[in-house]
């Protein structure tokens, strides 16, 4: 019996050795086939006494199960393992490689009437703006342009219908806030919004762009106010070191009007190809309200006066980054967006 443990204890080593199907199969034939070694034992009981017979019978019988489950489960085992490793090997990859995603970027257009917006609210502006597609009343008349006036042809645009046309400019918006507004003085505004025209398209020249109109009335508001509050945007779109030149103009709504410069980005004001040698670039239009035109809204020009300009930010954007044809600026492309990083 002592034998049998010991022989017991053999096979079982021998099994936990094997590790695969092949091996097991071999000693399972070794150990329980027709002529495997528990078969030997069985034909050794021959020689034992009456007594001993049943005894080694059953210990004999005990070790075949125990044998026999161990190795059921085994192969369970290794199956297992096998079909895992089957199933790692002939794994097929069917997805598609991700398409690399890009975040897009704001317009420089965006960017700069934001940041111009942003400023004037900073000084106490209230943002306001307009229909694009706008009466002749507002466009025209109220900003001192009547019907047949030379002024109408150097803004010659797109007519809807007899009465409304696509504004020409954003004194369109100005002349409606002085009229919705002239009981809630003093005003203080700042007016983006996109115009247009009938020019034909050049480096410098769109059909569409964007302006943004400044304005503001209260009891005695001079020229100097405007010029310090022009002062203050140049310095803050293009740098401390900004000065602005004011020149006499024409504007049927201003009076005075001037036409306002920046020293030129390139040459700081030395002169150069891009100022073409003056020193200076132009940036926007300006004046003092014209008296009639706050008349015609309904405010007291005795008592009220008040400033007003109109800057073209496509303009601007030009000069701060140095783009040099406006069309770019309408045209998607996308090396000229990427350059302009939402994130900075
Ligand atoms: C005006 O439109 C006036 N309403 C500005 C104004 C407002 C004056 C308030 C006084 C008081 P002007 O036509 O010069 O002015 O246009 C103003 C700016 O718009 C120009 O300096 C320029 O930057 C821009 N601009 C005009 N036409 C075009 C165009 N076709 N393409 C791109 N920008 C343009």
């Amino acid at each position: 019996m002592k034998d049998l443990d010991s022989l017991k204890s053999e096979m079982i080593q021998k099994l936990m050795a094997a590790d695969s199907l092949v091996d097991i199969e071999q000693l399972r034939i070794e150990l329980l086939g027709k002529k495997g070694q528990v078969q030997a034992l069985m034909k050794k009981m021959r020689d034992l006494s009456n007594e001993e017979r049943p005894l080694f019978g059953a210990k004999v019988n005990e070790i075949k199960n125990e044998i026999d489950t161990y190795i059921s489960n085994r192969v369970q085992e290794l199956m297992k393992v096998e079909i895992e490793k089957k199933l790692a090997s002939e794994k097929i990859d069917i997805t598609l490689p991700e398409k690399s995603f890009k975040y897009g970027n704001q317009h420089p257009l965006t960017i700069m009437s934001e940041a111009i917006c942003e400023l004037f609210e900073s000084m106490g502006y209230a943002v306001e703006e307009g229909p694009e597609v706008e009466l002749d009343l507002y466009n025209f008349e109220r900003a001192n342009i009547p019907e047949n006036h030379p002024a109408r042809e150097m803004q010659d645009t797109f007519f809807v219908d007899v009465e409304r046309l696509l504004r020409t400019h954003t004194t369109a918006i100005q002349t409606r806030v002085l009229e919705e507004q002239k009981d809630q003085l003093p005003i203080r505004v700042i007016c983006p919004g996109k115009t247009y025209r009938r020019d034909e398209d050049d480096a410098t020249h769109s059909h569409q762009f964007i302006q943004i109109e400044g304005l503001l009335i209260d009891e005695n508001i001079k020229m100097t106010d405007l010029k310090g509050t022009l002062e203050v945007l140049a310095q803050n779109l293009f740098g401390e070191d900004q000065r602005i030149r004011l020149r006499p103009s024409y504007f049927q709504f201003t009076e005075p009007s001037v036409e306002v410069d920046v020293t030129c980005f390139n040459c700081k004001g030395s002169g150069c190809n891009v100022c073409k040698e003056s020193g200076w670039i132009e940036l926007l239009g300006a004046g003092m309200v014209h008296p009639h035109v706050l008349e015609m809204a309904g405010i007291d020009s005795e008592k009220y006066s008040g400033f007003a300009f109109g800057i073209g930010v496509d303009r601007a954007v030009m000069l701060k980054y140095g783009v040099s044809d406006i069309r770019s600026l309408y045209t998607n492309d996308t090396r000229l967006l990427a350059m302009f990083d939402r994130f900075d």
